[in-house]
């Protein structure tokens, strides 16, 4: 009998299945549905028009032209996905716990769906919230290859009009060109900047410059980008959504983007804050709120009896670049809204994380395993590491056992913020800057350069899971690194 480390590790060294399911139980023919058949979900080319000009970007669809999925919770996730490109693709289920092979991680979970193929899921939906799903091959992401994956539960309620609002950064110029012009721009930046030289072979960009100073000012927005997109459109053409006058709406903001973030800017409006990666918090009534790659908010707004138009922004952080939808209550007019604020913004801040409480919180206990994971690279060469390692094949799990109360101390020693995401369980923020506190429960947490973020989770689900900055570019240069538990 094969032990289930030996599974584990069989599974892992095939890389020719095309199907990743691994054999389930005859499943549960739901109400209303077709015999059981699962939902199909096609990655395709598409084309949208960005700032009047066409562009060939690639999509996840159903056969009726349906962007992602929305499902219930307690209802079980039975998709399949088929590959139409011309190349390999594999989709992650951002933010759910499926068993881990079927996580979509190329060379972690499994194989890419070949060219042409197709790959089966099933497994049990835990918990509902506003979750999303995109490519983790390569640099598909930046071509906007993501979408919805929302789960209804008993929060949702029948008098309220669900808005998604899915951000994402735009640019014509091809991803694999950005990333060759990060290496070359971070060399270039450095050979003309007071600090020492970059030695070669690449290893100056595993250490912290010595005279870096403390104050020094936060990198952001390593990529000029040509448009930030509300659900694939500008604000010179937006994405207009009909709403009642006096009604209640729930907003579902998603950040797809590669590699930026925003503060959501509701206006004249109050939003009240009730989740975030969709698990529920102690709700919180603010008009601006911070949302980093990945992350998602749901914000609860009463429509005011006023018709009008109420624009939904996101002003793009450290700048004044934005992007939104309209909500048009009655018959009002809209206006243009410039796609520049009229003042830049800040850079993210913990200022929120710190005060957001979980609604249902993990149940309090001594962590019995602790990792530090240094945030480490620069600028220069563009490395990004943990612990001084960029991610490669040799690198070994990070060890956990079954059923243990784990935290991980995420300390970024760089001037970048960086967003980490944790695969296939969900953590909550337990400490900031040595304050212990029972924060929000999520899946993605932002850690800016210089402070110290804690999380803990319950190792509750054994497998292989990838643990990275959600960065497209951080992570494809290195700042990845995995779990692995039986
Ligand atoms: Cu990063």
């Amino acid at each position: 009998m094969f032990s289930r480390r030996a599974f584990l590790l069989s599974a892992l060294a095939a890389s020719t299945a095309g199907t990743l399911a691994r054999a389930q139980p005859a499943p549960q023919t739901r109400a209303g549905g077709a015999s059981g058949q699962p939902t199909l979900l096609r990655i395709e080319r598409r084309s949208i028009a960005v700032n009047g000009k066409p562009a060939s970007v690639l999509g996840i669809r159903q056969p009726d032209g349906t962007f992602g999925i929305r499902t219930q919770v307690g209802e079980r996730f039975r998709v399949r996905v088929q590959n139409t490109l011309n190349e390999p693709s594999l989709i992650h289920w951002h933010g759910l716990t499926p068993p881990w092979e079927q996580d979509g991680v190329p060379g972690v979970s499994g194989p890419p769906i070949p060219a042409g193929g197709s790959a089966d899921y099933d497994f049990p939906l835990r918990f509902g919230g506003t979750f999303w799903m995109h490519s983790h091959q390569g640099l598909q992401e930046q071509l906007l290859l993501a979408a919805p994956l929302i789960i209804r539960d008993q929060r949702d309620r029948p008098d309220q009009q669900e808005v998604i609002v899915m951000l994402a950064d735009f640019s014509f110029t091809p991803p694999e060109q950005i990333f060759e012009g990060l290496k070359k721009s971070g060399m270039s930046s450095m050979s003309g900047a007071s600090s020492p030289a970059p030695a070669s072979g690449g290893m100056k960009g595993m250490t912290m410059a010595p005279d870096m100073k403390m104050d020094a000012k936060p990198d952001l927005n390593d990529v000029t980008y040509d448009a930030f997109l509300a659900n694939d459109r500008t604000l010179g053409d937006p994405d207009v959504v009909k709403v009642e006058p006096g009604g209640r709406v729930l907003l579902r903001v998603i950040n797809s983007s590669s590699m930026s973030a925003f503060h959501v800017d509701l206006g004249a409006l109050d939003g009240e804050l009730i989740a975030v990666d969709g698990f529920p918090i102690a709700p919180v009534v603010a008009r601006r709120f911070p949302i980093a790659v990945a992350q998602r908010l749901d914000i609860r707004l009463t429509i005011p009896r006023t018709p009008a138009a109420y624009p939904v922004l996101a002003v793009l952080e450290g700048e004044s670049k934005q992007t939104g939808i309209i909500l048009r209550a009655g018959s009002a007019p809209i206006a243009r809204i410039p796609d520049t604020a009229s003042a830049a913004s800040s850079a993210l801040t913990l200022d929120l994380e710190s005060r957001l409480r979980a609604a249902k919180p993990l149940r309090p206990r001594k962590a019995d395993r602790t990792h530090t994971l240094n945030l480490t690279g620069e600028m220069a060469g563009y490395v990004w590491s943990i612990n001084n390692v960029a991610w490669n094949k040799d690198v070994p799990p990070l060890p956990l056992a079954k059923g243990e109360r784990v935290e991980l101390v995420f300390v970024n020693q760089t001037r970048m913020p960086h967003p980490m995401h944790l695969h296939g369980h969900e953590f909550q923020v337990v400490e900031i800057d040595g304050k212990r506190f029972a924060g929000a429960v999520r899946d993605t947490v932002l850690v800016p350069p210089r402070r110290r973020v804690v999380v803990a989770f319950d190792a509750n689900n054994p497998g292989l899971w990838a643990l990275h900055c959600h960065l497209l570019y951080h992570l494809e240069s290195g700042m990845f690194i995995t779990l692995g538990y039986v």
